[in-house]
């Protein structure tokens, strides 16, 4: 998968290539391109902003300079996503959703924001990491391109993805590992019989509990098994 990032700062995406996401870009499995904005202003002074028509406070990125920096893209077939807070939020089905598109193109908007008429132009989605105001859409980005990135094919194991939180729609189970015994509190005896089924069952249940205690609206529009209500009521 390709991803180019529309950004004013490139240098704040420096910690995509640590870790999982370093190896997936190093392993040719996404490609990540930056793209200063900057580049593409035909000031002397290189400005990229300007002041609100109408007034009030800050600075408005020019339409013009984002539509160059754009366009100097090769924007066929790419899905171009504006990262703001009026988006739609973002969730694990869009996420997976999205990991489907051959080429993303990211714009991060500064400052008061870009231009209306070049959105309007180029951008095809308006997501949001959540409700709450960032001073940019970089850190967006960044979580954006790390949740996509885990469905690209080969970046983590298959089982890490079918295993994990929200594909099953429910919280995970809690993990153990050595030391056996930690400040006097045991591993659950289940996970040490060696039996897959009573393991598999134990987990189930103690994701179903997670998910009814830490996040019940989950359950709401959720279809469970006959076995999954039954364990269920005894926290009810
Ligand atoms: N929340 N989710 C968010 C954000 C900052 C001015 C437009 C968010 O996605 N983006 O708070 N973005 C603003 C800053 C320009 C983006």
């Amino acid at each position: 998968m390709k991803i180019d990032i529309l950004t004013l700062f490139p240098e704040m995406f420096e910690p995509l290539k640590q870790s999982i996401l370093g190896r997936a870009i190093e392993n040719n499995l996404i490609e990540i391109n930056l793209i200063n904005i900057r580049d593409f202003s035909k000031d002397k002074h290189k400005k990229v902003d300007d002041t609100p028509y109408g007034g009030g406070a800050g600075m408005v990125i020019r339409a013009d300079v984002v539509y160059d920096a754009f366009k100097s893209l090769n924007p066929t077939n790419a899905k171009t996503i504006f990262l703001s807070p009026q988006g739609s939020t973002l969730n694990q089905n869009k996420v997976q959703e999205l990991s489907k598109e051959d080429h993303l193109i990211l714009l991060c908007g500064h400052y008061e924001g870009i231009d209306q008429r070049v959105l309007d132009e180029i951008v095809d989605e308006e997501i949001s990491i959540g409700d709450y105001v960032l001073t940019g859409g970089e850190l967006p980005a960044m979580v954006l391109v790390d949740a996509v990135s885990r469905y690209v094919d080969g970046v983590i194991s298959k089982e890490s993805v079918e295993e994990e939180s929200f594909s099953n729609g429910l919280l995970e189970y809690p993990q153990y590992t050595r030391p056996e015994t930690f400040l006097n509190s045991k591993v659950p005896e289940v996970l040490l019989s060696g039996n897959h089924q009573n393991i598999e069952k134990w987990r189930r249940q103690k994701s179903l509990e997670n998910t009814y205690k830490k996040r019940p609206e989950l359950l709401k529009n959720k279809k469970l098994s006959l076995e999954d209500k039954e364990f269920l009521c005894k926290f009810k």
